[in-house]
Order: structure tokens, then sequence, then C-alpha cells
């Protein structure tokens, strides 16, 4: 069995099938160009990675781990809950890696379809609620598919992100 084969077995494309094409529950993956800020991602999931950026699935599609990378961790949800077509409010969480609130944070989210190569005609708005939390308005999610929201906090020198992927559906 090739790499590319194995991959294929464990991919995107299994996971995708296990999780269900109409599942708004959020998969995540890590972003590799941070060091993870609390477990390093499964075997499974760097091979996701990997089948994605080879193109093994015909879409592209969220890998499953988990985890914020870098210093922070951060936590994003849907207000009210699972993202929609259109406007979306997302609140952010973010605490250090002791698990206290980061203040003060600049705190960024970013749409991308990775399917399509495209991000949101909106740039999401972000506010700083208080006591670690965060609300972004203006989070335009205008088509349905596969999409990846990138969710960044740096404070100084300090930074952390975290990538969720979940299926909209139409
Ligand atoms: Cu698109």
């Amino acid at each position: 069995m090739t790499p590319y084969e194995r991959a294929r077995k464990t991919g995107p494309c299994r996971l995708r099938r296990r999780a269900g094409r109409r599942s708004v529950r959020a998969m995540e993956f890590a972003c590799p160009s941070l060091p993870p800020a609390r477990r390093r991602p499964s075997v499974a999931a760097v091979l996701a990675v990997a089948a994605a950026l080879a193109g093994a699935c015909d879409e592209a599609a969220p890998a499953a781990s988990e985890g914020s990378r870098g210093d922070f961790v951060i936590e994003g949800a849907f207000e009210p809950p699972g993202p929609k077509l259109g406007d979306n409010v997302l609140s952010v969480e973010v605490t250090d890696l002791e698990g206290e609130p980061v203040t003060g944070a600049v705190v960024t989210v970013t749409p991308f379809m990775p399917a399509h190569g495209h991000g949101s005609p909106e740039t999401p708005a972000v506010v700083d609620v208080g006591g670690g939390r965060y609300r972004a308005d203006n989070v335009v999610l205008h088509m349905p598919g596969t999409w990846q929201l990138t969710l960044r906090a740096v404070v100084g020198a300090r930074a952390g992100e975290r990538v969720v992927g979940f299926e909209l559906g139409e």
C-alpha cells in the first residue's frame, strides 16, 4: 500500500463520511504554522492533512483533530448554535495555557472555503466584550459547502490560532 492509498483510507474522505455530509458539528484541525498549544495532532490528523494537501479528495474536507496552537486556547461558538447561510455571530473565548482568560487580545476571524479557494465577501468585525470573551459580527458564509474559520488571537508577542472546519448545508 502506498502512503497515498493509506492516506485515502484514513484521510478526510473517510472522516467526512463518518461525520455525515450535512453535519454541522465542528470538526477541527490544527494549523501547522504554530506549535500545538496542548497536544500533538494525532497520526490520523497528520495523514488527513497530508491527504487534503495532496488533493486526495475531490473536495477538500476538514481533517479531524483538535486543539489550538501557540500560546492560547481558543474556543469559538456560533450564536445561536450552528452556522447558517448568510450572516452569523461567533462568540470567541481566549484563555492562556493555564486556563486564565486572555483580555485585550487582537482577535481575528477569517472564513475560507478550501475547495473553492475563496473567503467571505465580508470581513468579520470583532469586539472585546471582556473577561477573555470576544464577539465576531458579520461572519458571512455566503455558500453551502465546507468552510474553515481561522480564529487568531494576538497579545504583544504572544499568539494563538485555531482552525475550525464544518459543513454548511443549504
Ligand atoms: Cu465557495
